[in-house]
């Protein structure tokens, strides 16, 4: 299995690497076309019919397409910019890979077995993650979603090409299970010495956009005592969400940030940041998040600027189904289970459809990085693991 993982994965390596080795491969850019394409031809290699579900969601099928009782796997194509290359496309790559090894075994599914692509997981390009799953789930309307702009101005609807066709209820109906395999975003497999696990929760988590603003004006003719600067009551925040972040044990997060103007010898007017904050339970999120911001404010208030704060995504506690984590484990030679940081589009599905997620080892746990690596033969382990999964949630 790992010569034929290796052989695979050098297909879509290239495809969107940055000249310094990480990827952009944000979603309906040009490399996530040809990785869509590359899935096409996979499907059709595989005699597998593809179907696309109008929310720019791509999906392979082995056995009747949208089928009752269809098992989903795959995972996401899009990165988020510079990122590494397994966060994603491990799970798509490794679900073609396991169809191959069942094919090989002879084994014909009970129920359909569709391979997912889901579109903007990252919310890279449009902001909003999980993009995909949420407009399956309706958890996002297809108005709101054909809106969201890119950062030159491009919507979803544009860059999609047609208007998101939103939740199309029989296809909720017609799913039986998900079970998405992902490269683990941090070290527990690498410190239990286990190539794969299950999961067991994903961390409640949300993005909020803060727009400081103060007095733009010369930055070598004005007095300090006279500045209103949002630089100072940002990096105050900043400083601010790490501590309160490192006292609770949660997890926070400002690194996208916008100036206005952006000049050296300018003090900015606005200055615009994104909080991504995650704890392990929504009591320890909301209070550091409520903690954060009133911090923000209470300097703004010294500072003689403003803190406007706009949530801009939510993405709820997911525990997934114990009685399926458990089960899973147990054909799997006891695979740990284990919980995450990370969202997920099984996250969103999760809400509404029996759902697992397979971890595959990163030896090193780091993520969104160029230095993301998972050794080829843990994502081999990962996807005999993942058709023994599919083999097991496919029988009647
Ligand atoms: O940001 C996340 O949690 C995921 O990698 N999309
Ligand atoms: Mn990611
Ligand atoms: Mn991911
Ligand atoms: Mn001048």
């Amino acid at each position: 299995m790992t010569a034929a993982f290796e052989q695979l994965w050098q297909e879509i390596a290239p495809i969107g690497r940055d000249p310094k080795g990480g990827y952009l491969r944000y979603a309906l850019s040009t490399p996530e076309l040809v990785l869509r394409d590359w899935f096409r031809n996979q499907a059709a290699r595989r005699d597998m019919d593809v179907s696309e579900d109008g929310n720019g969601n791509l999906f392979a099928w082995w056995g009747q397409s949208w089928g009752h009782d269809a098992v989903i796997t795959g995972s996401h194509f899009d990165s988020v910019p510079h990122g590494g290359g397994y966060d994603g496309p491990l799970g798509i790559v490794s679900a073609f890979l396991a169809v191959d090894a069942l094919r090989e075994r002879g084994v014909t599914p009970d129920k359909p077995i569709g391979i997912a692509a889901f579109v903007e997981e990252e919310g890279g390009r449009f902001g909003v993650p999980c993009l995909g799953s949420r407009l399956i789930t309706g958890a996002i309307t297809p108005k709101k979603a054909a809106k969201l702009r890119d950062a030159d101005g491009v919507t979803f609807g544009e860059a999609l090409g047609v208007r998101p066709a939103g939740a199309l209820p029989d296809l909720m109906g017609r799913m039986s299970a998900v079970v998405e395999l992902h490269i683990e975003q941090g070290r527990a497999l690498a410190d239990l010495d286990a190539p794969v696990g299950v999961a067991s929760a994903i961390w409640p988590h949300g993005r909020w956009r803060m727009d400081f603003t103060g007095s733009g004006d010369h930055a070598g003719t004005t007095r300090m005592a006279d500045r209103h600067d949002p630089m100072l009551t940002f990096a105050y925040t900043v400083l601010a969400a790490n501590k309160e972040a490192r006292l609770s044990g949660a997890h926070a997060t400002i690194a996208r940030v916008l100036v206005e103007p952006n000049a050296t010898n300018a003090i900015p007017s606005l200055v615009r940041g994104w909080l991504d904050a995650r704890a392990e339970d929504t009591a320890t999120l909301d209070r550091l998040v409520e903690a954060v911001l009133k911090r923000a404010h209470d300097r703004a208030e010294r500072d003689g600027t403003t803190v406007v704060v706009e949530p801009e995504s939510n993405s709820p506690q997911v525990t997934f189904d114990t009685t399926l984590a458990s089960r899973l484990s147990g054909i799997l030679g006891d695979a740990p289970i284990l919980p995450t940081g990370a969202g997920h589009d099984a996250g969103v599905l999760s809400a509404h459809v029996p759902t697992a997620m397979l971890f595959v080892r990163n030896p090193t746990g780091v993520s969104h990085s160029p230095a993301e690596h998972a050794p080829d033969s843990d994502c081999a382990a990962g996807v005999t693991a993942l058709a023994t999964v599919l083999d097991h949630l496919s029988r009647k």
